[in-house]
């Protein structure tokens, strides 16, 4: 223990908080880390580059090209990482072998996936979480899936998801917990619709048959993610916020937010709490969108402590599931996630070390000169050695860039 830490730890007592309880609480936050940021989200069933409402720009060496390569990189990437984890797969990541070509999507079976649950028992993950993949495929036919007024296109994706609800559960029941999975669509237009109505019917009736199958609500939450618009579906998207909470509310399934889509001004701070009003159980894709959803690195900034500080004052570290998504093709992609997964981790710990029940009191009461002096006085209370003090008891030092720099000499430009 840092002499550094001991006094840290005795100025956040002057002002009533306990550093050893933050600590030790969020080492029990688990993060649900993307394993697309690995190869930009390409995948391994065949689809190629990313396509339908995602774009990765970059092309820094050393993309894994293989189950083999990505999983190297993730058991990398996870070491330096502090905290629990879990991963976060999506079906284009299944490992065909010789189903390559033969299998498709609305067929993908648990079998394709068992590599991937030997990889997390063995890093001794928390769990799976999983995510239909409905982009980079040719049935994704003129932007549409689940909203697809082609009944063919549409029944296919039908398909895929149920088989991704099996696949769901067979997750939850080999990692001895449970499985969040989520579904997002590209769906949306370019120009101007002439019905906007009709496509959300057909996106509607698609989830009623996804969610026609028996599947156990213990082991698998189903979410879905809504999406303000995408590059190339600048004036309709089907998925949207409305449309999909008021189907999550009635069929008692669960919201993701991912805090890049939304309008500009909009905030996911402020929706967690106004969902926590009503769902047992929230999702968030964590991420940075500049200009746009443009899924940059997560950096440790106000937006990102303010989502933390929702999770943690409203006592809802087990119902706000934390997923990460963000891809940078141009950067060093270990760094790039490490970077990400620790900055959410600071933002929580942020959050763990704020007088958070004197705050509540003070708005309670109406003392909102007071409430604003302290919440610009905790802003400086000696952070950075509670931060040092939890790197050293999860066992990752400070200093990942070197290490990272090593794999990229010694693993990633061989590629
Ligand atoms: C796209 C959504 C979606 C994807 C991942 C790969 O805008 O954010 O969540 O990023 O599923
Ligand atoms: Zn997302």
């Amino acid at each position: 223990m840092g002499l550094y830490y001991n006094v840290a730890k005795e100025r956040f007592a002057e002002s009533g908080i306990d550093c050893e309880k933050a600590i030790e609480k969020l080492k029990e936050i688990p993060l649900s880390v993307h394993c697309w940021q690995g190869d930009d989200v390409v995948g391994f069933d065949g689809g190629g580059a990313a396509s339908g409402g995602i774009q990765t720009t970059g092309n820094y060496p050393g993309r894994a090209r293989t189950p083999e390569e990505l999983m190297a990189d993730i058991e990398k990437a996870f070491s330096l990482m502090p905290g629990k984890k879990r991963l976060n797969l999506h079906a284009s990541y299944a490992i065909l072998g010789d189903d390559l070509g033969k299998t498709d999507r609305d067929a993908y079976e648990p079998k394709h996936f068992a590599p991937w649950v030997a990889f997390a028992k063995k890093l001794g993950l928390d769990g799976i979480d999983f995510n239909p993949t409905m982009f980079s495929h040719e049935k994704v036919k003129n932007g549409l899936s689940l909203s697809s007024p082609d009944e063919e296109i549409r029944t296919f994706w039908v398909r895929h998801c149920q088989a991704c609800i099996r696949i769901a559960e067979y997750f939850a029941t080999e990692m001895n917990g449970h499985c969040m999975m989520n579904i997002w669509i590209p769906d949306g237009f370019k120009d101007v619709p002439a019905d906007r109505l009709s496509p959300r019917l057909r996106l509607k009736k698609s989830l009623d048959d996804i969610l026609s199958v028996d599947y156990d609500r213990s082991k698998v939450s189903i979410a879905v993610e809504s999406k303000v618009f995408g590059i190339g579906v600048e004036s309709y998207t089907v998925g949207s916020n409305e449309f999909y909470q008021n189907y999550a509310a009635k069929n008692q399934i669960c919201c993701l937010l991912d805090n890049g889509h939304y309008h500009p001004t909009e905030v996911v701070s402020d929706k967690i709490p106004a969902l926590l009003a009503f769902y047992d159980k929230i999702a968030l894709h964590v991420t940075r969108g500049v200009r746009w959803d443009s899924d940059h690195v997560v950096l440790y900034e106000d937006e990102l402590k303010e989502i933390a500080k929702e999770i943690v004052r409203n006592d809802a570290t087990d119902k706000v599931m934390i997923g990460l998504d963000y891809f940078d093709a141009s950067i060093n992609r270990l760094s790039a996630w490490v970077t990400g997964q620790r900055a959410m981790e600071k933002a929580l710990l942020y959050a763990l070390l704020l007088p958070n029940d004197k705050m509540k009191e003070l708005q309670e009461k109406s003392e909102f000169t007071e409430l604003m002096v302290l919440q610009e006085e905790v802003k400086d209370l000696p952070f950075g050695a509670v931060w040092e003090e939890y790197l050293d008891r999860t066992g990752v030092r400070r200093d990942y860039f070197n290490e990272i720099k090593k794999y990229e000499n010694e693993v990633l430009r061989l590629r």
